[in-house]
């Protein structure tokens, strides 16, 4: 891997081998175009800073002392959002194997959030006691394991007219094959999924027009048995290196249609529908509109079918891999497979409909067309009308044309058929163009005036290209205009409102894998480098490094942020997980302790508030082996009045936002006396915001 110094790091001759009276003159002018730019009057605001603090000079001052370039000052400024003020885009960024989400503001760049879907985390109260957030994990789980990670790779938006709209988030779990779904009206997770007959999932997700359906597709295939399909810590099939069939006949892919019900904001399994698919690991997954609508087109990696077993003298999985220079665009009529279970033309297995690969080829649901060598993208032009692709191992995006395709399939234009009977179309016939764009090429974004966006692994490089009619036309079309280093090993770019009908333009996110000498040493496990690139000139502009010390951002989406509308509180006596009123919710004065017994286990329930600064009620006596059962209501109704709760040596944590409703379930199995406290510094007497839980020996 080429991993170059940056070339406008801090260097002595100011990056640009300017001479310094030329540079100071230039910085003079950054300055005052900075207060000229921002509205002088603006900063002459009663609480903005002194006249004196924000004269040219002392900026100029400021540049100087820093060594900055020009360049790197008007970035600075460029990315400069002060408090109060707002970012012009949200990017939702993919928490890798952290399992979580990271909410980012663009073009500042600061984190906002957090949101925590796969794994407990404490400050939002998530899987950390928190009965119904445990739920959420458990219910989610694959039914052998109560799971507390995730691999979160792709974050997607819910969409009207193919459009992003603001309201929900879905992203994916590729170890464990799930899907969450996460309000954006309080930026919570309300459900996690785990996808039947899936083990591993990467594919998507990405949402229908009108987010009928999140469309996901399996990685690895997984063991299948006909009869039953893929049932986990069950299905045992054999898989023999030396022999290939095992493989080819044990192992499916899958693609997953499943429903959501916008109502609820739940996904809902039994409106759901899944397609088998050959085992070939099935890669990104796009979905159309437009000329492309009720298409939907997964790549492929692994069309050879290895297996691996590189002890025993068969290659390696990597190499056996790689060893054909095509692998398989998938193409489906999804709309059509819809009419097909309509139809009946389904098994039920473990809970899903499915459409065998059989009746899929038969019902002419399905086509492959070769694609160069392991590809990864799979991006949809604004316009509906082409579907990019680039393989890892050839230095070409390429271009294929819906119409093309359509016309292709009417023509049953076929170079013939894989070894499971699907078509292959013709490349010749499906392919716009090919543009080479660099070594390495990943995964491609677009903006608002006809320009694609590719990450260049192996190079270190994002290359912006123009794309064909009706974007751009004759010499102009197909070509590249500008290359930009990224630090380092850029996986996915991210563009805002990409893959949809209106990108925005104006930014481009590399979301890089390694950061080496970018930041301060933290030691050998560095984090991560989301860099953010001005795409609005000719020439593509390096803006801002963020350093990712959790887990491995691999795609993001970004939306305009006046879509979204999330609320500032909840009204009081909110369930966040049904946004109805909890029927345990209690006000001032109704607190309460009762003390039955059920089924023979004696239980103490709980109803209590919290407000400034006080837990009612604070002195909770129960016997040893009680089950104790919370209900806390936050009653506190301004915004950012958070409280938390805990129990001494009890490992809960709650986050009560105001409004809101929380239980907790304890045993008190062991006895002795255990303070409880509010975790939230929220106000002057918070250390006193506590009380005292007592467990009576038996
Ligand atoms: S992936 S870069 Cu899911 Cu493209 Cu990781
Ligand atoms: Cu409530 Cu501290």
């Amino acid at each position: 891997m080429t991993a170059r110094k940056s070339s406008n790091s801090n260097s002595r001759n100011n990056g640009n081998g300017l001479r310094r009276r030329d540079f100071l003159q230039i910085a003079g002018g950054v300055a005052a175009g900075v207060v000229a730019g921002y509205g002088v009057s603006k900063f002459l605001a009663p609480s903005a800073p002194s006249e004196v603090e924000i004269a040219p000079g002392n900026l100029q001052n400021i540049i100087q002392e820093k060594n900055l370039t020009p360049d790197q000052a008007v970035a600075a400024v460029k990315t400069y959002v002060p408090g109060g003020a707002r970012d012009e885009f949200i990017m939702f960024a993919s928490g890798g194997h952290s399992g979580q989400v990271l909410v980012i503001g663009i073009p500042s760049m600061k984190l906002y959030k957090v949101i925590a879907v796969f794994t407990p985390e404490p400050w939002q109260g998530y899987g950390v006691g928190n009965l119904e957030t445990e739920k959420i994990l458990k219910e989610g789980s694959n039914g052998i394991r109560n799971l507390t990670w995730g691999d979160v790779h792709h974050p997607e938006i819910s969409r009207t007219n193919a459009e992003f709209d603001g309201e929900w988030l879905f992203v994916n779990d590729k170890a464990n094959g799930r899907m969450a779904v996460i309000s954006l009206k309080d930026f919570e997770t309300k459900q996690i999924v785990k996808i039947p007959n899936m083990q591993s999932q990467h594919g998507g997700c990405f949402c229908t027009p009108n987010t009928e359906y999140v469309v996901v597709g399996s990685q690895y295939p997984a063991p299948w048995d006909p009869e039953t399909g893929y049932r986990p810590g069950e299905t045992y099939v054999e898989l023999d290196p030396q022999n290939p069939d095992t493989y080819k006949n044990n192992f499916r892919g899958l693609v997953a249609f499943l429903a959501f019900n916008r109502e609820v904001g739940r996904i809902d399994l039994s409106k759901s529908f899944e397609i088998e698919l050959p085992p070939y690991m099935q890669d990104l997954v796009a979905i159309g509109w437009g000329p492309s609508d009720g298409l939907c087109f997964i790549n492929s990696f692994n069309t050879e079918m290895a297996v691996g077993d590189d002890l025993n003298g068969i290659p390696p999985l990597e190499v056996g891999a790689s060893e054909r220079d095509f692998d398989y665009l998938h193409v489906i009529f999804w709309k059509k497979a819809e009419e097909l279970v309509k139809q009946g033309k389904y098994k039920e297995l473990n809970g899903v409909k499915v459409i065998s690969l059989d009746t899929a080829i038969k019902e002419g649901i399905i086509y492959l067309i070769p694609e160069p060598k392991s590809p990864h993208g799979c991006d949809i032009t604004p316009g509906g009308e082409y579907i990019v692709v680039s393989g890892k191992l050839e230095p070409v995006a390429t271009v294929y044309s819906v119409e093309k395709i359509l016309t292709a399939i009417k023509n049953k234009d076929f170079e013939g058929t894989d070894e499971y009977g699907i078509p292959i179309l013709k490349f010749e016939s499906t392919k716009e163009a090919q543009v080479e764009v660099g070594l390495g090429p990943l995964h491609t974004e677009f903006d608002d005036k006809g320009y694609a966006y590719t990450s260049l692994f192996i190079d270190n490089k994002v290359a912006k290209w123009a794309l064909g009619p009706p974007y751009h036309t004759g010499d102009e079309a197909w070509k590249v205009v500008d290359k930009i280093d990224i630090h380092y090993n850029v996986g996915h770019v991210a563009a805002p409102e990409s893959n949809t009908p209106k990108p925005k333009g104006k930014y481009l996110v590399s979301l890089n894998k390694w950061s080496i000498d970018r930041f301060n040493s933290v030691g050998p496990l560095k984090p991560q480098n989301l860099q953010l690139i001005d795409i609005t000139s000719s020439k593509m502009m390096l803006l801002y490094d963020m350093p990712i010390g959790l887990g491995e951002p691999h795609y993001a989406r970004i939306i305009s942020a006046d879509k979204l509308n999330p609320i500032e509180v909840y009204p009081m006596g909110t369930n966040p997980l049904t946004f109805q009123k909890d029927p345990n919710a209690v006000s001032k004065g109704e607190e309460r302790i009762e003390r039955k017994v059920v089924n023979g286990q004696p239980v103490t329930e709980i109803w209590g508030t919290l407000i400034r600064s006080r837990i009612t009620p604070d002195f909770i006596r129960v016997k040893q082996g009680d089950k104790v059962i919370f209900h806390l209501t936050n009653i506190e109704t301004t915004p950012d009045a958070t409280h938390g709760f805990t129990i001494c040596e009890y490992n809960i944590n709650l986050s009560l936002e105001p409004g809101e409703v929380a239980t907790v379930e304890i045993l008190a199995d062991k006895p002795g006396v255990y303070a409880m406290y509010c975790t939230e510094f929220c106000s002057p007497l918070h250390l006193e915001m506590a009380g005292w839980f007592v467990v009576e020996p038996q």
